[in-house]
């Protein structure tokens, strides 16, 4: 026997339990005992520390996953961190790559810079970066460093890098303003110079 009503409630039924399927599955994965997320996962953060133990950034060769941030810390005397491109170090790269500013701490103070400078990483390319301050020639005298270096060829390494930079004759080159990051508070400055 056939009935053809019957057979287009069926149908009718079958398809609404299909659409209806998902929100009864959201539902029910929503544990009232466990604590609601009310804010995006926090993001690894790189700390550089700018002008420990010398004229150098530590670490200076970075490896970090794209969307991460670095954050660089300013130890005495006055450093800064401008990005580059491998070939024409201790020059900003173009007019939208990213400076911090100057950061004077006094020396023998034992902190840091109140604030720090956070840059993301957009992409996997390498970020080359200097400290601008000319008096001592900083970016020459090899205060340079990079973010994902591209290991598989040393044409372009962070020692050839150093190598181009420290026959460089011109200043070091800044912007004109503080750009391409976020300069905040230091969350804490007396973690050691
Ligand atoms: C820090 O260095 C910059 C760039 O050389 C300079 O303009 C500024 O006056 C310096 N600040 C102090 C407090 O020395
Ligand atoms: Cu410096």
């Amino acid at each position: 026997m056939h009935n053809p009503t019957l057979s287009l409630i069926l149908t009718a039924l079958l398809s609404l339990s299909a659409t209806a399927a998902p929100t009864t599955t959201a539902v029910t994965n929503s544990n009232p005992n466990l604590p609601t997320r009310s804010q995006p996962a926090p993001r690894t953060t790189h700390t550089v520390v700018a002008g420990r133990g010398g004229l150098k950034f530590e670490p200076d060769n970075i490896v970090a996953e794209v969307g991460s941030v670095i954050e660089f810390h300013f130890l005495p005397a006055n450093h800064s961190v401008v990005e580059s491109s491998f070939s024409n170090p201790c020059q900003p790269k173009d007019r939208t790559s990213f400076f911090s500013g100057f950061f004077p701490v006094p020396a023998g103070s034992g902190k840091q810079s109140d604030e720090v400078f956070q840059v993301e990483v957009r992409d996997s390319r390498p970020i080359w970066f200097y400290c601008a301050q000319n008096n001592g020639n900083h970016c020459q005298k090899g205060m340079t460093g990079v973010v994902n270096q591209n290991f598989d060829n040393q044409e372009f390494s962070l020692r050839r890098h150093r190598e181009i930079a420290a026959g460089v004759t011109e200043p070091s080159g800044v912007q004109r303003y503080v750009q391409g990051g976020w300069r905040i508070p230091n969350p804490n400055p007396q973690s050691g110079v």
